[in-house]
């Protein structure tokens, strides 16, 4: 603004006011638009800077007299403090801004939002082991059966002694275990992984009294090479039935209407004589191969058959290991191979792809 002469005091006020006020409006309008920092410094020297038009305005204030100077030195001081408030406030608001965008940006963020809860429901799910083992779990519930677990770390006796299985019996070598070398149990049994099942059956009897019947369920481990059909750990689920006059009929029964119910169909089974110690007579329920209908395949061991459900009826000595007298009473068990099971029902050609851990194997599987 370019004053060329004095004016009389009331109106040089005015002037002066109406021009500091139309600057203020000013730079209120421009300083509310600014979106950082150093824009809103410049826009400050700009008004209140040496030659800032505010600072400028003033400056005629130098020729004016003492009583015009009382009048629009308060009025100028006031307007410059209001200026610097906004340029306060403005870097204020504009850091808490920065910080604000730099948190959104950085957030960790624990919660299950829709992201994280659209992945575990499109990867997360039960394996389908698992699934297979609660079917049976709830066909064996439905038939008035419990279902008991046990320890995957067992001793001597109930792995194999308590079984029929003594020290220097060679059906030890059937299964080849991994053995701990801790202490022994106060009978002098060493602890071993178990190797089957069957360690339940002994635990199972001795906390009941017949009739009973229970399955019990697990992950069972050997020191075995691995191929299409056998794997170092893998799973099986036992079966007891101990009470008065059962026989073999019920034995079969029981299984084929188990068989029945996972494939939802009769399936060709055929029994025929195995040796385990702790069931006499012992059979091996084997099953015809659904992988290759039949004609032989790494599978099968180009058989035909399939072998996933060894029973028998309980060996007498295996009843009194639980306290039970085989004069009284006596029962069927059997040990069915989960795992190969889980292979038929969905035609899986290689037990390692079960636990190789690979999603795009387990993802296939129903799970909800
Ligand atoms: C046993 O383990 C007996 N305890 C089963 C039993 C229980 C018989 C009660 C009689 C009465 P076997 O070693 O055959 O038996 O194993 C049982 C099932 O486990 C087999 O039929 C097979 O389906 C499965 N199986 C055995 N070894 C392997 C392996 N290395 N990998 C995967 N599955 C296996």
């Amino acid at each position: 603004m370019k004053i060329c002469h004095l004016e009389p005091l009331a109106k040089l006020g005015m002037i002066m006011k109406e021009k500091l006020e139309e600057l203020y409006k000013e730079f209120e309008s421009q300083v509310s638009l600014l979106k950082n920092q150093a824009d809103v410094l410049n826009l400050k020297a700009e008004y209140l800077g040496k030659k800032g038009s505010i600072t400028e305005t003033l400056k005629f204030l130098k020729k004016a007299t003492v009583e015009e100077k009382k009048v629009i030195g308060p009025m100028a001081n006031s307007i410059k403090e209001k200026v610097q408030k906004q340029v306060n406030q403005k870097l204020v608001e504009i850091e808490k801004k920065e910080i604000d965008q730099k948190l959104e940006k950085n957030k960790l963020d624990i919660s299950f939002r829709d992201s994280l809860k659209e992945s575990v429901l499109l990867h997360g799910g039960l394996h389908p082991v698992t699934l297979i083992q609660q079917e049976i779990e709830d066909i064996f519930l439905s038939m008035g059966f419990e279902v008991l677990d046990g320890p995957h770390i067992e001793d001597e006796f109930h792995n194999f002694e308590a079984l029929n299985i003594p020290g220097d019996h060679p059906a030890r070598d059937m299964q080849d275990t991994f053995w701990f070398h801790d202490k022994e149990t106060p009978e002098g049994k060493r602890h071993l992984l178990r190797t089957h099942t069957s360690t339940i059956q002994v635990r199972g009897m001795s906390t009941r009294k017949p009739p009973f019947r229970f399955i019990a369920p697990g992950k069972v481990f050997r020191c075995e090479r691995t191929d299409a059909s056998h794997e170092m750990v893998f799973h099986q689920l036992e079966g007891m039935m101990v009470g008065k006059d059962i026989s073999v009929s019920n034995l079969i029964y029981f299984m084929k209407t188990l068989l029945r119910e996972i494939f939802r169909k009769d399936v060709e089974v055929r029994l025929r004589p195995g040796f385990f110690p702790f069931v006499e007579p012992g059979f091996e329920l084997d099953m015809k191969c659904l992988i290759c209908n039949g004609k032989g395949c790494s599978v099968c061991k180009q058989t035909g058959w399939v072998e996933v459900l060894p029973c028998g009826m309980i060996h007498p000595n295996v009843l009194k290991a639980g306290n039970i007298d085989p004069e009284e009473h006596n029962g069927f068990a059997f040990g069915l191979g989960l795992d190969r099971l889980v292979m038929m029902r969905y035609g899986i050609e290689d037990i390692r792809h079960l636990h190789s851990g690979d999603l795009r194997f387990t993802s296939q599987f129903k799970s909800y």
